[in-house]
Parts: C-alpha cells; structure tokens; sequence
C-alpha cells in the first residue's frame, strides 16, 4: 500500500468528507428517522471519520471519487437505519449505554447447526430451554442462508444472502427466533459468508452471462500467467479436496479465484461496488435480529502478489471500515473474527495495530485451542504456558471467544520457536499431534482422524470430537471405567481453562454431552469427501433425556460444564477486558494462570496435564495476589494443600480466589 499523503492529511481530509456528508444527509436523517434518532445517528457518522473515511480512501482513492463513495455508502446506512425495528433500536439504545454488554462473565456461548440441533429455525426455538439449563446467553447458529444445491461446504457456499436456507425456514422464521433469543437474553451470532460466493450466487451467473459489472465483482484472469504467479507463494487450504486456488471457468473465459472449493468463488474486494453489496447484506441481517456476524475467512479478502495472501493491510481496513458503517445504523451490532492465523497477527482483528484501530469486538482464540490439545497430548503444558504468554494481550474493549472444539478441522498452529524453547522441534511435534488424535500413536486415547494430508508437506490437520480426542470414545469400546473416569476429567479440565481463560467459552454442540465421532459422516455423498463431518454429528436428543442423571455419561458431563458456568459466572475476574497472566509453576505438567479485571479480586486457574497427581508450590497463589487463598470450583470440590505444596489430582483442575 503506497501512500503519498501523511496521515494528518488525510485525517483532515477525512473529517471534513464526513462534515460534508453529515451536512447534506441531515436534514434526510432528522425527518426519516426524528429529531432525537437522527441526532445520533448523525453523531455517531461524524464521530467515525477515523474508522470510515480513513479506511475507504486507502482502499478506494485512487480508483473512485471519495467524497462521493462516502456519501453514496451513507445513504445505504442511512436506509437501513430508518428501515431497524424498533425492538432492536430499543437494544441498540441499551448497548450504546453498556458498551461492555458482552463482556461480562454470564456471557456463555454455544454454537451448532441449526438443523443437525432442532430440525429447522422454529425447531431450534423450541429446544431454548434446553440451552438455558447450560446458562448459554450466545448462541452460534453455523451457516443458515441459501447455500447452493449439493456440495456447499457446510453452507460456506452462499448463493442468496437474502434468503434462509429454505429447509431451515424463512427470513421471517429467523426474525422470530431472534426475538424469542432477546426475550430471554441471548445474543445471536450468525456467519456471514464475505470473502466468497456460491458460482450460483446471481453475481456469478450474471458475471458468467457476460456482464462487466458483475465480472468484476470476481477475480478473473485470462490465462495461467498471473495466476501461476500468484500461485507460488500460496498455500493451499484444501489440498487434498481441491487443489491450488484457481479453477478454469470457460463461461467466465478464464481462471476464477477460488481459494476453498472450485464451487466459492473469491469476491474482488479492490471494487467498491462488492463493498458496497456486502455492507448491505451485513445491514440486513443486523435488521433481522443478529448480534453477531461471524467474519468468515476474514483474512483471506485481498490478494497481493508475492504474499500468501492473508492477513493483508486492506483485509483490516476492510473490516474497520464494515464495523464503523455497520455501527452507525446498527450501534448494538458485534463483529467477531474468523481468523486462524498465527498467534502475533490474531490480535490485529481485535484491532491492536500500531494505534488501536476498532475492527472485530470478538476473535476466536485459536492459540489457545491448539495448545490445549498439546498440552493434553504431551503431558506437558510448559508449551502452553509459553505460546499464550506470548499472545499480545486483547484490547479492553474486546474479547476472545475461547474453545475447544468447533466445526472445522484442528490445525497445529505450533511455532517452531514456541516448541524450541520446549526442547521441542516444531515439526516432529505437530507429527507427534496427528499420530495421537488420529490414533496411531502407541497408547493413544485420541480416536480423531487426519484431515487434508499434504504428501508435499507433510502437514495435517485433525477431526474428531472432543470426547473422541479426549479418551471418551477409547475408554467406552474397551468398557474401562477407570480410563473412562480419567476421560471424563479431561474433558471437564480442558472446558475449566476455556471458561476461565477470559471472553466468551463457546460450546461445540454435542460436547456437553459427551457425543462421539459421528460413524455415518460419509453417508451423505455431499459430505463424503470431507472428514470435518465426524465431528459434525446430529443431536443426540436421546443422550441428552439423560442429562439430569449423574449416574451416566451424559449426566456427568452435563453436570460438569452446568458447574463449571455457575462457578463463571459468580467470577467478575473472567469478564473480557480484564487480563490473563500467565505463570510459570515448577511443575511442567502444570498450567497456571491468573486472570485480572480492576473491578474484582483475581482469580488463579490450575489445570493439571499429567496423568498422576502433580503439585504446584503452595507459595505461589501468595506470589501473585491471592494472600488468603479461597476454594471456587475444582475437580475435587476442594483444594489439596500438603508439605507446602498445593496438590492437583490427575487430569485435574482447580480455580482460586482471594477471600
Ligand atoms: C472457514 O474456515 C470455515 O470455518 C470453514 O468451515 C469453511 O470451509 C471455510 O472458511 C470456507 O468458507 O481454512 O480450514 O483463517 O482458517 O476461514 C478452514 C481462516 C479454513 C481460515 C478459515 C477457513
């Protein structure tokens, strides 16, 4: 990005287009939206110079006339803010006055398919109770707009972004829910597709019927030359299903970017006209009742040659600039980031650049789903310990969303200076990873499998659910109730540090309940040629009618996670914006951290990785802050405490306030 202005420059040029913007909108913005509304929504335009102007002339001066793209995008908020319910106006209200409203310590997320859980949107309304026994206030409903025909990558191959999956319901139907989710308190959180469409998307097929507008709202290239050359520094996200990243499109008379299947077209992001297409579907779906957009392959949106093309400068201005214009018509809108990256570019989303600069509210934290299940891999959790501390800390009006498990596959985001500094080497480690959950390691519990092998590389990614990763699956088919014990504990430990970690803990459907691989993935031929659906089963309703009963499986894990948010939420310390510090204990299989908000005493996480009772100094709660150390919740119900050592069963875990 070469820039002749400097950044005073622009700022002043910045300002006075929204000065100029504001003023020839007002009079619009006071008679369609009254006096009271049209103030604040002209004030929060104005207020945003920064986070609009400054981004779209960046991404967009040279090519368009800025003044006139800002007043154009203007009006498209200006529309859809006349156009917001007025429940969701009287949410918005609350939220401007409680900026914090999902960072607090009840915010517990859960994500599933909508209709792998319910059936349909109503089918998913009718199971709320069932959420509201876990205490879940997020719910992540996966991909549930139109998807093409057949093979869709789990709805990640949108071709109508205005209407609902016609097998889930209507638009009408995800108005309702969301409207039942408020009554009750729950925030919703839906995933919108931007960095792709379907090939039948009515873009595509107008692009491929020969319009130029359209054309360009996909990156086309005539021959192999570019592409060839693009090709060099990319790596390839499905090598295994679909190789390289461009696909031959003889109606489009050439080679299409399609960075994840042939079937997803790459959207051309350097045209203001595809910003200016997804800003309105964003406001749409804010206009249904969404919280939450889930920015898919948020990195992926600009290419530039020589680069692996992600994590670019403009992939953030893009972000920023969608989060500003969003939040002027929609202020209780959220953002989160689907960005798993390496660790020191994740917090970029979250808008820690070299200034902060708003972006997504919310990212998930993939560095520390990663590290757990090396940590529970190796025994060893000094890794661990080194790599998130090593996370730049968030910026404190944001949050992570910290889990175990999701929809997709676990890729080893292990560096190779992390792992050194274990006396590890990086990659024999991340082999060591996929030989255990893929089962092939000697005296293996993980019963996942490996996903896209890439015989150049060598790399692998991994499948499975939690409770087939963990031992649960292993120890159920040998009838071990001992290992199966231990397996249960590992579980329960795993999911104390995500709700403990700070942000939101996001629940994989199934988890709770302990649901295994799914046997009959494959019997869908849209799905056989992707592993990720082994950990994508449907809802076990049955299992889950054995929740309440602590003599089984399903019992004892329900139980496990239904305590393990009670404890959360009676902690202010795990509210975002407060600070994770992690220590170091002289036990290796320990990990230890303390979690900080200024409005509330500290609290001290201990998870044990080993697989026999292990101990931590007994000095240590003292050392950071907790001089009269009080029990909250642990494996135990209760803190071991002898020769000078505190002491943690095997797999076990235990958190710590000062009293
Ligand atoms: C996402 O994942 C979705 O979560 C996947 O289910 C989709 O297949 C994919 O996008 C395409 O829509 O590479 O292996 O940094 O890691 O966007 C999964 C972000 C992926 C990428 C992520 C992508």
């Amino acid at each position: 990005m070469v820039d002749v202005r400097s950044e005073p420059e622009r700022r002043l040029r910045a300002a006075g287009i929204l000065q100029e913007v504001s003023a020839r909108l007002g009079p619009v913005a006071r008679v369609r939206l009254g006096e009271l509304e049209g103030e604040a929504f002209l004030a929060r335009l104005e207020q945003m110079h920064l986070d609009v102007v400054e981004p779209l002339d960046l991404l967009y001066g040279r090519r368009t006339e800025l003044a006139a793209l800002v007043l154009d995008l203007a009006g498209v908020v200006l529309d859809a803010a006349a156009a917001r319910p007025w429940p969701l106006r009287l949410l918005d209200r609350r939220r401007e006055v409680d900026p914090g409203w999902f960072q607090r310590s009840r915010m517990i997320g859960y994500a599933c398919y909508a209709d792998r859980f319910g059936g349909t949107l109503a089918g998913v309304r009718d199971r709320l109770d069932y959420l509201a026994e876990l205490g879940v206030t997020y719910l992540h409903l996966m991909p549930l707009l139109a998807p093409r025909e057949g093979e869709n990558d789990g709805g990640y191959a949108v071709a109508d972004y205005e209407a609902v999956d016609p097998r889930l319901g209507t638009m009408a139907d995800l108005e309702e829910l969301a409207g039942e989710l408020h009554r009750r308190g729950v925030a919703l959180c839906v995933d919108l597709v931007l960095n792709h469409t379907a090939k039948e998307h009515a873009w595509a097929r107008k692009a491929a019927a020969g319009d130029p507008a359209y054309r360009d709202f996909y990156l086309v290239f005539g021959d192999r030359t570019l592409p060839d050359a693009y090709q060099r520094t990319l790596p390839e996200v499905f090598p295994d299903i679909a190789p390289g990243s461009f696909t031959l499109v003889p109606e489009m008379g050439g080679w299409v970017w399609t960075t994840f299947n042939d079937y997803q077209w790459d959207l051309n992001y350097a045209n203001p006209a595809v910003f200016r297409a997804m800003l309105r579907t964003m406001l749409e779906l804010a206009n249904r009742g969404v919280d939450v957009l889930r920015l898919d392959a948020v990195p992926f949106l600009w290419k530039r040659m020589g680069t692996d093309c992600q994590n670019q400068p403009e992939a953030h201005l893009l972000a920023q600039a969608f989060r500003a214009l969003t939040r002027v018509a929609a202020p209780g809108l959220l953002f989160k980031a689907e960005a798993i990256v390496a660790p020191e570019m994740l917090v970029q989303y979250l808008g820690a650049h070299d200034r902060f600069r708003p972006e997504c509210d919310l990212a998930y934290n993939n560095q520390l789903m990663v590290v757990l299940w090396s940590s529970l891999a190796a025994r060893d959790a000094r890794l661990a310990g080194r790599s998130l501390s090593r996370l730049r800390p968030e910026p404190p009006s944001t949050g992570w969303v910290t889990y175990l498990r999701c929809h997709d596959d676990i890729g080893w985001a292990v560096s190779d200076v992390d792992a050194a500094a274990t006396g590890w080497e990086g990659f024999s480690h991340r082999r060591f990873l996929n030989d255990f959950y893929s089962g092939r390691h000697p005296g293996s519990f993980g019963r996942g499998a490996l996903f896209q092998e890439n015989e150049a590389t060598g790399d692998a990614r991994i499948s499975g659910m939690a409770a087939s990763l963990c031992g649960i699956e292993a120890a159920l088919a040998s009838g071990d109730e001992a290992e199966l014990d231990m397996a249960v504990r590992r579980l329960e430990t795993l999911y104390s540090v995500v709700f403990s970690f700070g942000g939101i803990p996001l629940l994989w459907m199934g988890d709770e309940l302990a649901l295994r691989n799914d046997p009959r993935w494959a019997d869908d031929p849209a799905h056989a040629e992707d592993n990720r659906w082994l950990h994508r089963p449907p809802m076990d309703w049955a299992a889950a009618g054995r929740r309440a009963d602590p003599a089984t499986l399903e019992g004892r894990v329900f139980g496990a996670l239904r305590r393990l948010a009670d404890a959360r939420r009676s902690q202010l310390a795990l509210r975002a914006g407060g600070e994770t510090d992690l220590l170091f204990p002289d036990d290796p299989h320990v990990l230890a951290f303390r979690r900080r908000h200024r409005r509330s005493a500290p609290l001290l996480v201990l998870a044990n990785f080993g697989d026999g009772w292990q101990s931590v100094d007994a000095g240590l709660p003292a050392a950071v802050g907790l001089t009269e150390p009080e029990h909250v919740h642990s494996t135990r119900g209760r803190l071991d405490w002898a020769e000078g050592r505190l002491h943690l069963p095997p797999w076990g875990f235990a958190w710590l306030t000062n009293r």
